[in-house]
């Protein structure tokens, strides 16, 4: 199983996830500080304070990376790092860590790629409404092209956002996320903000010069509980309402403004029963629809829903008012999230698809799993065959026609996962948090020969 010629290979992180010195060299706080510094938001009071202290120790991670012959890393920048309060003048001495390590990653022939934002607002923007206010969308544009403006001659491939939904939802909605809100009029403006964002940045890289613009999205295909065994298995009329709506507030909420320039009737009606729609202005969705060259899917699960007749919003998602979220009949990671690998294929079909100006890449894939180190190996079985499976569906949807330029894995390191601490490991190298020892998993050695192979 070959993969074409020039099919990127790669692995990805996050700043707050993995650098730690987050009083270093005048870094700002952000919302995760604040966030996971509050008890009861993340388990075992967890903060990103250390984490993997790859701020201090990005060279011998770069010498992994080298070890296993990556051709790209996706990483992103602490945006508090450049601005501590959000805007104004960019602090020197946090772009230097970004400008050591592209230099660093060049050096090993690793391509960069640079995510702006990937969940850690500094902390001063979070106090003045955060993504809820428009202002954030300008702020974010400045920043962005700050960081262009230092990286910009080295660095080919930019990434706006990643997962904007879960910033909005997750962050606004739901509150599981910081800044931990729970408002769902707030977390529709946010979304749209987010996206203004995306599109006021996008216009400013792309004519500053940048390569090759991305928008990355958490994406996942929207099945009946009968269509995860049985992709042929046909909806009901109630339930493929349903599965229709829910991939318009997953999906289509971002890609359609960003690729086409508009807005699914479902999350405009969303927005209607959820303090109205006043934040989106004539102009925006023009702003919003920049040329972009990529979209970056991170796939872990499909999403399960089926008719409920009568069943209220879940707070992560307005506008699901009759929506079942089910379980899948699936084996699940650690996480308790449904393995299906042929979830990936559907999905990249159907994206290539309905959004055929743009080229696709797996930005996000792999899985969490309860990992024993003995005898200094980690025989990661279960994360190489999830990634192992999965592969097999990339190649399928390349077959099947769709426009797939690279895998990326998550994550290179064991890491910081959110609300969910340290106890939840993604990495393909294993990071003992006691002494900061970092050891290949089976599924590093794996994949470098994956890569070698440039296939399975
Ligand atoms: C990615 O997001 C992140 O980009 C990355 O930082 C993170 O470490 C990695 O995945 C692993 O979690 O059932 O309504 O609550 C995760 C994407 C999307 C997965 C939302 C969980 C729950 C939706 N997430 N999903 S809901």
């Amino acid at each position: 199983m070959i993969f074409p010629e020039e099919f990127v290979w790669g692995a990805a992180t996050a700043s707050y996830q993995i650098e730690g010195a987050v009083k270093e060299d005048g870094r700002g706080q952000s919302i995760w500080d604040t966030f996971s510094h509050t008890p009861g938001n993340v388990v075992d009071g967890d903060t990103g304070d250390v984490a993997c202290d790859h701020y201090h120790r990005y060279r011998e991670d770069v010498r992994l990376m080298r070890e296993l012959r990556l051709a790209a890393y996706r990483f992103s920048v602490a945006w508090p790092r450049v601005q501590p309060d959000g805007a104004g003048p960019v602090n020197p001495r946090g772009l230097a860590f970004y400008d050591r390590l592209v230099d660093e990653l060049l050096a090993a022939e690793i391509s960069p790629y640079v995510t702006l934002y990937h969940w850690d607002l500094p902390q001063a923007l979070e106090d003045r409404g955060g993504w809820t206010n428009r202002d954030t969308a300008y702020r974010f544009a400045d920043y962005a092209q700050a960081v262009h403006d230092r990286l910009g001659d080295r660095v080919g491939d930019w990434t706006t956002l990643n997962e904007p939904w879960v910033s909005a939802f997750l962050g606004y909605g739901n509150g599981v996320h910081a800044p931990g809100r729970r408002d769902p009029a707030g977390a529709l403006r946010s979304a749209h903000h987010l996206l203004l964002g995306h599109g006021l940045a996008a216009r400013r890289l792309r004519a500053s010069g940048a390569r090759s613009l991305m928008l990355v999205v958490n994406s996942s295909p929207v099945l009946t509980p009968a269509q995860v065994n049985d992709p042929s298995a046909v909806a009901g009329e109630a339930d493929a309402a349903v599965v229709d709506r829910v991939h318009a507030l997953l999906t289509r909420q971002f890609l359609d403004p960003a690729v086409h320039g508009t807005y699914p009737a479902e999350v405009l009606e969303a927005a209607a029963r959820n303090g109205g729609t006043d934040h989106v202005l004539d102009g925006d969705l023009a702003l919003i629809n920049a040329p972009i060259d990529l979209v970056g899917v991170n796939y872990y699960n499909p999403c399960v829903v089926e008719s409920g007749p009568g069943l209220p919003a879940d707070a992560a998602w307005p506008g699901s008012e009759g929506v079942r979220f089910a379980a899948a009949d699936a084996p699940t990671t650690a996480m308790g999230w449904p393995i299906v690998p042929d979830g990936l294929s559907r999905l990249l079909v159907r994206l290539s698809q309905d959004y055929p100006q743009v080229g696709l890449m797996v930005t996000e894939n792999g899985a969490a799993f309860d990992d024993v180190v003995e005898g200094g190996r980690v025989h990661d079985d279960e994360r190489v065959a999830y990634l192992e499976g999965h592969l097999r569906e990339v190649h399928r949807a390349i077959g099947a026609g769709a426009d797939l330029r690279g895998y990326l894995v998550w994550s290179l390191l064991d890491n910081f996962e959110w609300a969910e601490g340290y106890r939840r490991r993604f990495g393909i190298v294993h990071v003992d948090y006691a002494t900061q020892a970092r050891v290949l998993k089976d599924s590093a050695l794996w994949y470098r020969d994956v890569i070698a192979r440039n296939g399975l």
